[in-house]
């Protein structure tokens, strides 16, 4: 635990050393098998890293006292323990992004050095310690501390009239001493650390230096000549929503979600930090021109907004993990052309697209996706702000259409053209290859175990089919018996959420309801009411089924 704590201050105080603790979790969240890692994220949501965190902080109490104990018993295998312990730690904190690697090195042997100081200090202090033992008679014989004709127990007994020994009691009270002392360096650590992390502060303004007039034409006197050659870099703007997007009922969220509401989902404990200045995007792999980015040479491309509702494969049917944002961005398919990428170019050696993050979490689709006109972007604005360091900051990637495990790399630093053999994390970890998101839709003014006063009742909420659009939404009173058409909101875009209301007369209807809701999509295909979980069942790729709830009327 003092060990933990050092490595923590240390942590807190320079960032580049990674924080053990983190790292170590990390280590645990990367290596379990995929099944259990889906249920332990997905499940619990973001629970997930408080339930981590705690367990690591039993487990290393235990193994704390195990040590201790060893190193009364058999102190060179506890040494061989620490060491082992050492190339562990150094060996998560790598993985790591951004590591200062002598730095980390030394913490980590500083701080185990530190821990098993104090514990020999402890140890010898109530008289335990291996040279104590030796020195009592009847050494060579095992027994247990409790057992008082023990030769532990014996040799502290011998060393009490010295003064140095503390007893039993004592022992404890200095352990558990430190080990609290350990634990609430662990605190200061992290609380440092939280100082200095990104996601203390509240995302800037995103500001787009006006690149817009190209420099090259001041020269050679032809500006429209040139200005035909090479395309002007454009800032599209969109204006403020149309009010008529948005339907004035009580416990409808808005049409787009404020970036501190955004759901969150993804396998990393702290969000990485990345320093623009360094960042780089390379853009790799079965390309004919390799280009690398820097976070200037993307803003002084053409940049443009789009409201994108991104959504999570694990989102239960009814649940929170969809979001609505306003993102800005350099279209996908721009940074593709510049490595020489075209649809018609695309062979089966640059089928996927895989966006890798600086944490080696990747996510991968057909390319062809990126090339077909949608607006899939290269993000480093959400909402007019640069992105949350949550939400990927400096720049992800947003694919209007498609499931966040196949496309919506966050912390982006690569983008490789490769076959589609590779398979990305959540399909190394058993999850559906291809990630279209599927046509859903939920009731929000309303909820589950309502008791409702008799009169209008207005059921709304939002339908999403990304990049399909929404062109009907229905509400059932009577568990689906009979479905009734909802108002819906002016369509912001195909690929945002659709608003829709319907004003269910229950002036006259005392008694138990069930109200679900249904949506079809811009292609005319309704949404299946075949109940089906996230995951299980055949495979990842969404739940199914109508949202369902009961309400009462009196
Ligand atoms: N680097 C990284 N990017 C990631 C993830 C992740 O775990 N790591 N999770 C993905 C998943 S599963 C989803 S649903 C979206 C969620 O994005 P959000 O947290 O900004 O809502 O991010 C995607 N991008
Ligand atoms: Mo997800």
């Amino acid at each position: 635990m003092v060990a933990f704590g050092l490595a923590e201050l240390v942590h807190g105080l320079f960032e580049r050393v990674p924080s053990i603790f983190v790292a170590l979790a990390q280590a645990v969240i990367t290596l379990t098998p995929g099944e259990f890692v889906t249920r332990g994220i997905e499940a619990l949501g973001t629970a997930d890293i408080p339930v981590l965190v705690t367990s690591l902080v039993v487990g290393t109490l235990m193994v704390a006292a195990l040590l201790g104990i060893l190193s009364v018993r058999r102190p060179s295998v506890a040494l061989l323990i620490v060491g082992i312990l050492a190339v562990v730690a150094v060996a998560a904190a790598f993985a790591q992004p951004g590591v200062a690697a002598a730095a980390t090195i030394l913490t980590v042997i500083g701080a185990l050095a530190a821990g098993c100081a104090v514990t020999s200090a402890l140890t010898s202090a109530a008289g335990l310690a291996p040279g104590a033992e030796k020195s009592a008679p009847d050494s060579a014989a095992a027994g247990s501390v409790n057992d008082p004709d023990s030769p532990v127990v014996r040799s502290r007994e011998a060393h009490s009239g010295r003064g140095t020994a503390v007893g039993r009691a004592g022992f404890l009270l200095l352990s558990g001493g430190a080990a609290a002392a350990g634990l609430a360096a662990v605190g200061v650590g992290r609380l440092l650390a939280g100082q200095n992390a990104p996601e203390a502060a509240a995302p800037k303004k995103l500001e787009i230096p006006d690149s817009a007039k190209p420099t090259s034409n001041k020269a050679s006197g032809k500006a429209e000549e040139d200005g035909a050659k090479k395309p002007t870099v454009k800032h599209e703007t969109l204006p403020p929503p149309d009010p008529e997007a948005s339907l004035d009922v009580l416990g409808m969220l808005p049409l787009i979600t404020p970036a501190k509401d955004f759901y969150l989902i993804d396998t990393v404990l702290q969000s990485p930090r990345i320093d623009v200045n360094t960042w780089k995007l390379s853009v790799k792999g079965a390309v004919e021109n390799p280009v690398e980015f820097s976070y200037k040479d993307l803003l002084g491309m053409s940049t443009r907004e789009a409201d994108v509702t991104l959504s999570c494969v694990s989102n239960e049917v009814g649940g929170g993990l969809v979001s609505n944002g306003r993102w800005t961005g350099v279209l996908l398919s721009d940074v593709l052309k510049e490595a020489g990428v075209s649809r018609e170019k695309i062979t089966g050696a640059s089928r996927q697209l895989v966006g890798r993050s600086v944490d080696g979490w990747t996510s991968g689709f057909k390319t062809d996706i990126a090339l077909d006109g949608r607006e899939a972007l290269v993000a480093f604005g959400l909402n007019g702000s640069e992105l949350p360091a949550k939400h990927g900051y400096p720049v992800r990637l947003v694919v209007p259409g498609l499931y966040g495990y196949v496309s919506a790399t966050k912390w982006l630093t690569e983008i490789e053209l490769t076959n589609w053999n590779f398979d990305a994390y959540w399909i190394q970890r058993t999850w559906t290859k291809d990630g279209p998101v599927k046509t859903q839709s939920r009731i929000d003014t309303v909820k589950d175990g309502d008791s409702l006063s008799a009169g209008t009742v207005q059921v709304g909420g939002v339908a999403w089919a990304p990049h399909r659009g929404i062109s009907k939404v229905e509400v059932s009173t009577d568990d689906g018996s009979s479905w009734n058409e909802a108002r819906l909101a002016k369509q912001l875009d195909d690929d945002s959420w659709r608003q829709y209301v319907y004003d269910w007369d229950a002036s006259s209807a005392s008694g138990d309801y069930t109200l679900q809701v249904r949506a079809t999509d811009g292609d005319g295909d309704t949404q299946t009411g075949k109940l089906r979980p996230p995951h299980g069942g055949g495979g990842t790729d969404g739940a199914t089924g109508y949202h369902t709830i009961q309400v009462s009327v009196a």
